[in-house]
């Protein structure tokens, strides 16, 4: 390498590489105030500096449970410039999942407002940022390459147990880069980004593909319809999950008209009902481009920028990755570049959750159209996917299962017009059902995502012959009570 070139640095190169060429460009315009370019790159640079001096070494974890803020998108390239890990937390955990999560991880570092009960360094962002203020405005980057780690994302995974995934440095730069082609997002588009940062679709889908090309964000904290519109009247793209769309249409200002600047509105994370595409396309013209993913593999199929969007279905393998389904319906599998490289310290799950030539496998059960569309048809397993977030029903039951005269517990998904799917619980109980006590150490507990909106209950659980759990029963019982909560079996 020539005396004073830039190491590269895969990750960040392809995120900053492309606004070095505009620094004066907003990249967020955010209520608050606008990060351009050039400021994302310097204040990335310099928490750099501050991460290593909190004693942040390449290959480390760093744990963020922090209020979405753009300062998070920098501190994201400040781990990547090191060749930490970073490990983003929803802000709804309970400190014991906290707890547990930053143990699983060994994190270096934690960053988050209120001290925590475990034995590691915490810092807050106003910190954070004080401490960046008299640091350089550059950085040496750690040279890196396509297995080079960069995320833990956990899931909590169907036995309950937290399962880190571990994406790779490659997995994030192919995903980007393949989705401003398919997308064909450029730095003349404007994204509304109105999605949380801990996850995969805010994270590294909404918020890399707009740094990677050069384009811009208008930044929402969080989902309030007249903002949304607002965003929209200027704005060019949005990535949003089902319920943002059903949100939309539930508001009469929502018209051709108010969204003639847009050219592409994608949906993912859960499923699209075919209605509210309809819906959507009658009311504004623009049909929802629906593309399909999962943490562990980034995005994996979608529906084409030009030629028919089909509902109900995901469309396409992104180009590049197999998809695999084999039967109808049958488990999808996937291979390719966009796969992570394993769970964290879980090696045996290798087997469990990969077939031997090396494919990945989701969980979801897809069919695949005479046309070649792939369509998302259910889950083998065990999954409730509540206004895009995923919840695992054997944590809620571990936890339920916990309170003083809960016997057992079983935990679905049941269909909510707002949120898609909404959390039950079916209870069998010693003496009285005290609700509020069970409420009370499942809030203190997990997060109110999880937290079951309806109870049910019964003698027993309905269960197979070789004594399973039937889910279905479970949630046809929990229907079959008449809203309210509690439930009692007749
Ligand atoms: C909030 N609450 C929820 C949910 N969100 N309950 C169940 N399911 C939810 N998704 C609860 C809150 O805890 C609170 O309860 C009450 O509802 C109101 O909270 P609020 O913050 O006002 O909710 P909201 O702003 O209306 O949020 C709804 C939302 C949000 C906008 C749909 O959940 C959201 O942004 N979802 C997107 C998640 C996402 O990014 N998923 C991608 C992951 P209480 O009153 O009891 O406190 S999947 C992924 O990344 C893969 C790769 C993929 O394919 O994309
Ligand atoms: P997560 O593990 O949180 O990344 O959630 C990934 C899961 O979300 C997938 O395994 C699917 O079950 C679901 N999902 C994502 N996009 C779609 C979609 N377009 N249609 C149906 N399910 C989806």
């Amino acid at each position: 390498m020539a005396a004073g070139a830039r190491a590269a640095n895969l990750l960040v190169e392809t995120l900053l590489g492309p606004g070095r060429a505009t620094p004066d460009k907003v990249c967020v315009d955010a209520a608050a105030a606008a990060m351009t370019y050039g400021e994302l790159d310097a204040l990335s640079a310099r928490l750099a500096h501050v991460l290593r001096a909190h004693g942040v070494d390449l290959g480390d974890r760093v744990v963020v449970q922090l209020e979405k803020a753009p300062a998070l998108l920098a501190l994201n390239i400040a781990c990547a410039r090191l060749g930490a890990l970073y490990v983003p937390l929803n802000t709804a955990y309970t400190e014991r999942e906290v707890v547990e999560l930053v143990a699983d991880a060994g994190a270096t570092l934690v960053a988050r407002e209120t001290p925590l009960d475990a034995p590691v360094a915490r810092v807050g962002l106003a910190q954070l940022l004080h401490e960046a203020a008299d640091q350089p405005s550059s950085f040496e980057d750690v040279a890196t390459g396509e297995s080079s780690p960069a995320a833990l994302v956990f899931t909590s995974g169907t036995t309950g147990r937290p399962k880190g995934a571990l994406l790779t440095q490659g997995n994030l730069v192919f995903g980007c880069t393949t989705l401003n082609e398919l997308w064909a997002i450029t730095a003349d588009d404007v994204v509304v980004h109105v999605l949380p940062l801990f996850h995969v679709h805010g994270l590294f889908v909404a918020a890399y593909c707009s740094l990677s090309s050069g384009a811009s964000m208008r930044w929402l904290e969080r989902f309030d319809v007249t903002e949304v519109l607002a965003a929209l009247a200027t704005s060019t793209l949005l990535m949003g999950v089902p319920t943002h769309y059903t949100r939309l249409l539930a508001d009469p200002r929502l018209t051709r008209e108010s969204v003639a600047a847009m050219r592409l509105f994608v949906s993912g994370s859960a499923p699209l009902l075919a209605s509210t595409h309809a819906s959507f396309l009658a009311r504004t013209g623009q049909a929802i481009l629906e593309r399909y993913g999962m943490t562990e593999t980034g995005m994996i199929a979608s529906n084409p920028l030009l030629g028919e969007r089909r509902p109900s279905t995901v469309g396409f393998a992104l180009p590049g990755v197999e998809v695999r389904v084999p039967g109808s319906p049958a488990v999808v599998q996937v291979r390719g570049p966009n796969v992570f490289a394993g769970y964290w310290g879980r090696p045996e799950l290798r087997d469990s959750e990969f077939t031997p030539d090396g494919f990945f496998i989701t969980g979801d059960l897809g069919v695949v159209d005479a046309d070649g569309y792939l369509e998302i048809v259910g889950r083998s397993k065990d999954v409730v996917i509540s206004g895009g977030l995923n919840v695992y029903p054997r944590e809620v039951e571990l936890v339920l299962d916990e309170v003083e005269g809960v016997v057992e517990s079983a935990v679905v998904g049941v269909p909510d017009d707002d949120l898609g799917e909404v959390v039950a619980a079916a209870l069998v109980v010693e003496g009285d059902f005290d609700e509020v006590a069970v409420l009370a150490h499942v809030r203190e507990t997990l997060a109110p995502f999880k937290v079951p909106r309806r109870f049910l209950v019964v003698n027993e659980l309905p269960r197979n012959a070789m004594g399973k759990v039937q889910k279905a029963l479970v949630r046809a019982r929990v229907l079959a009570q008449d809203v309210g909560s509690p439930g009692a079996e007749p």
